[in-house]
């Protein structure tokens, strides 16, 4: 693929031992500057007995502790900052539904180096500087909107900040202003789309031509049914907070996993029970070290995100390590019945069956069984089927779930557009087995 492929092919295409040097010098930047600067580093270290001095390169990571949620909620809100206030450009907090949020900051070099892991993303899903660049995320203390949105300046491509909310105006917004590229959540994308169709808009006619979709797990299959309800190429965007914001990593148009910013995060993938690091290929706990950030320097970092690495050449020609999509969340993942089960399994089989994915999944308990009812809206065509049409596709929907799980699952097929549609993150999960522990992985 030509150089205009790529943001900064000096590092996205980088040889691998460059790579390595650029990750080992600022890891040992980065260690010294956590037992200096932040007090909670430096209790770390020495108990589990290491000194920066010990660490000679990227390949010595694995002798440092982790670094989890609980320890940002336990120095809420600006406890684990490793420069001095005035050094602080922006601040941001995640989006968390459980405990305390979690506070974030950026100096200006953090926003920078932030920056341009979202204009490589944009520019790897097709994008330039000469397109509109709408993003419908929200704009706030989520690093969605203004992640995007200074990515697209960075690139000198024109950003729409429009954030999330209002629908048709979006509708709108795209078709008057000819916006060719679309930021938001797979889940709005969607009902961008449906909005569309209800409209009575050929997508085909909108100047739309990609998107740079992330902030929760989607499948392949939702990817085709983006692509077609929008008439554009999906892409995938990850990031999270307590590391940056979206373009922690990105697809490109090989779309075999999402390219990791590594010069900037490095990722290990470690198994979550014994917490040593898995092989690439194997699938365990995301883990991000933070070799290049100023303000929040977080080392092996647990993200709960559920993937798996990949070192080898992608035919983009970026050498940049792949991850896969992420599967779920180890701890969001449910246990029903002793059975694993991840959200983006269900949404599979939903989406191989033929329906949108529409759908919510509630867990409860009755005596001592776990249930698991999904929720599935039916589509406009099925809706005027016969009761015995509708019956015999739930019947369907039950045996694919039990094949896919390995687990039954009781299936309601409702009217369409009577599941709440959702603007940012979509909630699909009501586990209201209200137990705190059960079901939830370590
Ligand atoms: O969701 C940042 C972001 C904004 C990413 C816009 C992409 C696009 P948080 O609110 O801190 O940050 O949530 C981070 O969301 O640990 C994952 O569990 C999930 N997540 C983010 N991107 C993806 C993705 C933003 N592409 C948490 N696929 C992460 C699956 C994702 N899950």
């Amino acid at each position: 693929m030509p150089n205009d492929r790529y943001f900064q092919p000096e590092i996205e295409t980088a040889s691998r031992d460059y790579l390595h040097a650029v990750q080992s010098a600022r890891l040992i930047r980065m260690v010294n500057n956590c037992y200096e600067n932040v007090p909670f580093y430096k209790q770390k270290f020495d108990e589990a007995g290491v000194l920066p001095g010990d660490i000679h390169s990227i390949d010595d990571l694995p002798k440092l502790p982790f670094t989890t949620k609980q320890d940002l909620r336990d120095n809420y809100p600006f406890g684990l900052f490793a420069v001095p206030r005035n050094k602080l450009v922006r601040i941001h907090a995640s989006s968390g539904t459980t405990g305390k949020q979690t506070v974030v900051g950026y100096t200006q070099e953090d926003i920078l180096h932030w920056s341009e892991g979202a204009a490589r993303a944009l520019v790897a899903a097709g994008c330039t500087k000469d397109d509109y660049v709408h993003v419908s995320y929200g704009y706030g203390l989520f690093t969605g909107g203004l992640g995007l949105h200074y990515g697209a300046e960075l690139l000198g491509a024109t950003a729409i900040p429009v954030s999330s909310g209002n629908t048709k105006r979006q509708v709108q917004i795209l078709q008057d202003f000819g916006s060719n590229f679309l930021c938001c959540t797979p889940s709005y994308a969607m009902f961008i789309g449906e909005t569309v169709a209800e409209m009575g808009i050929d997508p085909k006619s909108l100047a739309v031509r990609g998107g740079c979709f992330g902030a929760e797990p989607w499948t392949e299959n939702m990817r085709r049914e983006l692509e077609r309800l929008l008439a554009i190429e999906a892409h995938d965007i990850y990031g999270l907070s307590e590391v940056a914001g979206p373009g922690v990593s990105y697809d490109c148009r090989a779309f075999d996993g999402m390219h990791v910013c590594e010069d900037y995060f490095y990722p290990e993938v470690v198994d979550p029970d014994t917490l040593q690091p898995l092989p690439d290929g194997e699938y365990g706990e995301l883990v991000f070290t933070c070799i290049g950030k100023e303000a929040l320097p977080l080392v092996r970092y647990r993200t709960r995100d559920i993937c798996a690495l990949n070192r080898t050449p992608c035919d983009c020609g970026r050498t940049l390590v792949r991850m896969t999509k992420v599967k779920g969340r180890s701890d969001d993942m449910l246990i029903i019945r002793g059975v694993n089960v991840f959200p983006s399994q269900v949404e599979h089989v939903i989406l191989e069956q033929g329906l949108e994915p529409n759908y919510q999944i509630h867990v409860e308990r009755r005596g001592n069984l776990d249930v698991m009812t999904v929720y599935i809206e039916l589509s406009e065509a099925m809706f005027s089927d016969s009761i015995s049409a509708i019956t015999a596709a739930e019947m369907k929907l039950k045996s694919a779930m039990l094949s896919t799980l390995g687990v039954s699952a009781e299936i309601k097929l409702v009217d369409p557009r009577s599941l709440p549609r959702s603007e940012g993150k979509a909630k699909r999960v009501f586990d209201k087995r209200g137990l705190t522990d059960y079901g939830l992985k370590k």
